[in-house]
């Protein structure tokens, strides 16, 4: 059977499921989105993702026309449609349709609301997690929040696509960006942290999406006795950093082994990202909202 997509109130069948090409969420990539994951009929951290999709509308002026609960209603609904167990579930809520001109007043239908949930989800893969991700330092900066804030979840992302594809070009896993000033900021959609001692580092959110892999990471830190610093770095601790990993929704943690044609660390797999990745799927798999 076909999946179903939910849009604008209604589930309709995929091939079904469309917007107006006068949207302006297609036209000026005004709107927001999420990025949320099922485990074993369950959706991991569902309220916080609901929450971080209302901060995104906010912080653009976008009034989301349903209470979050509502929201995170529409969400499992979905999902039980689609009989999701594992899978990848896509909020979307545009300024709506509208006319030429990017001023928000043209969209007087209001916003369009669409969630999409896929059963299964592509991954790195596997031999990634075992023998790690080769990054490059993007020659492209993040986005600085004096021009728009890198917090905020936009249908904006063509800062992360250009480094992505550059990343592409270097036969890179990612893409590892700086921000404005030269601090490292995230990867083209994931947050970075970088192991010293014992102790784990990631940079402060104002250049970069407060990721909710990313506070799970630091939870799970924090009930493992290890302290994580959230301050402003440059590359050179990534450099003399023992480990090195990524973290996101798709991605969960993903271990970083090299970047730039350099071996961080040993050049393998860390004991502690290995720690951290097991704990990691133990918590995913055993909590969240069930379906
Ligand atoms: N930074 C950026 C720019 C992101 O887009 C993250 C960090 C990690 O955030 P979370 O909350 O996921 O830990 C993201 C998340 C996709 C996809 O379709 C992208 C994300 C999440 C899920 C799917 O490639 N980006």
């Amino acid at each position: 059977m076909e999946n179903v997509v939910y849009v604008d109130g209604k589930f309709l069948p995929k091939s079904e499921a469309k917007i107006s090409v006068f949207d302006h969420g297609l036209l000026y990539g005004d709107g927001v989105f999420e990025g949320i994951r099922a485990y074993n009929k369950r959706v991991f951290k569902l309220e916080r993702h609901v929450e971080r999709l209302y901060q995104s509308a906010k912080a653009i002026d976008l009034t989301i026309p349903h209470t979050q609960e509502e929201f995170a209603e529409f969400i499992l609904e979905t999902c039980r449609r689609n009989n999701v167990v594992d899978g990848y579930i896509r909020p979307i809520v545009t300024r709506g349709p509208g006319d030429l001109g990017l001023d928000p007043r043209k969209c007087t239908r209001g916003p369009s609301v669409m969630v999409i949930a896929q059963p299964g989800i592509a991954l790195y893969p596997k031999e990634k997690y075992e023998r790690g991700l080769k990054l490059v330092t993007s020659s492209y900066r993040r986005v600085p929040p004096q021009s728009l804030s890198p917090s905020i979840k936009s249908l904006n992302y063509l800062n992360n696509i250009v480094a992505r594809i550059e990343a592409n070009q270097y036969g890179a896993d990612e893409a590892l960006m700086l921000d404005i000033h030269g601090y490292v900021s995230e990867a083209s959609a994931d947050n970075i942290f970088i192991v010293q001692n014992h102790s784990l580092l990631t940079p402060i959110t104002s250049t970069n999406l407060p990721g909710v892999t990313r506070e799970t990471v630091i939870e799970i830190a924090e009930k493992l006795g290890m302290r994580t610093i959230e301050r402003q770095f440059t590359l050179y601790d990534v450099w003399a950093a023992g480990e090195a990993f990524i973290t996101g929704t798709a991605a969960e943690i993903g271990p970083v082994v090299e970047l730039d044609g350099r071996k961080i660390g040993e050049g393998k797999v860390g004991k502690v990202t290995r720690q951290l990745m097991k704990e990691f799927r133990d918590l995913v798999t055993t909590t969240g909202t069930p379906i």
